[in-house]
């Protein structure tokens, strides 16, 4: 797998005629990075088509621990895969604030990501809060031992909760010191397969502060919301990497 990841979160965004944009960026020659869109679960199937054969996978945001079942309303890991989606979002910030989900939730999902063969985005982060208290590598670290699947095939996303849609960002010291820690834990934890995980950085990355934020030690890529929407940002932050 390759390390250099640029990836498109669009969250409760997008109908079909926003995929006009992916179409755009499909017009450009194929970047030296991986590329990712994850797009809301009504639109994984049409991206997917879209995007076959292109340099764009496509991932879901979310789905359930269960393959399937009685549960109204959620997405399963194995349905996600039907569609077209190689990769999918797990315990984004906004998924543990506004449902609730906790660490082990999280694994459970990976694990069933896994099982359907869809490479797990696991997002990890601090709040304003537990940065001012100085936790932020112990916050960071027990996201990782809680939520991690047992196997290193996934992506780990930092995403500060208080950079995510702020317009705010960490230092490119503070990145380094959380992407530094987070890849010694995971060394620690895999071994040499810890290499081949790709580190994002996700919290109001723009075109104007990718490059930056690229160079930051083990900063192998990033997770971009708002600035995905549109082919011409999206575009520019992959060609930063
Ligand atoms: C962080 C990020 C994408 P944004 O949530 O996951 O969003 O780039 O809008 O801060």
């Amino acid at each position: 797998m390759a390390r250099k990841l640029a990836a498109g979160n669009w969250k409760m965004n997008g109908l079909s005629a926003d995929l006009a944009e992916i179409r755009t960026l499909l017009q450009a020659p194929a970047p030296g990075c991986g590329v990712l869109v994850c797009p809301a679960a009504t639109l994984v199937a049409a991206m997917a088509e879209a995007c076959a054969g292109s340099f764009v996978a496509v991932g879901g945001q979310d789905c359930h621990a269960a393959a399937k079942g009685a549960h109204t309303g959620d997405v399963s890991a194995p349905m996600l895969a039907d569609a077209g989606a190689s990769h999918v979002i797990l315990g984004h910030s906004e998924r543990r604030a506004d449902h609730g989900e906790d660490d082990a939730l999280v694994k459970a999902k990976a694990e069933a990501a896994l099982a359907a063969g869809l490479l797990p985005v696991i997002c990890v982060g601090e709040t304003e809060a537990e940065r001012d208290a100085g936790e932020t590598l112990a916050v960071v670290e027990a996201q990782l031992a809680g939520s991690l699947p047992e196997t290193a095939g996934l992506v780990i996303a930092y995403e500060p909760v208080w950079a995510i849609g702020t317009g705010r960002t960490p230092t490119l010291e503070q990145i380094a010191e959380v992407h530094d820690a987070m890849r010694a834990t995971l060394a620690a934890r895999f071994g040499a397969a810890a290499e081949d995980i790709p580190l994002l950085y996700g919290g109001s990355v723009k075109p104007g502060n990718a490059a930056e934020i690229f160079a930051v030690s083990n900063v192998d890529g990033a997770l971009v919301g708002g600035a995905s929407l549109k082919a011409a940002d999206f575009g520019a932050i992959i060609t930063a990497l």
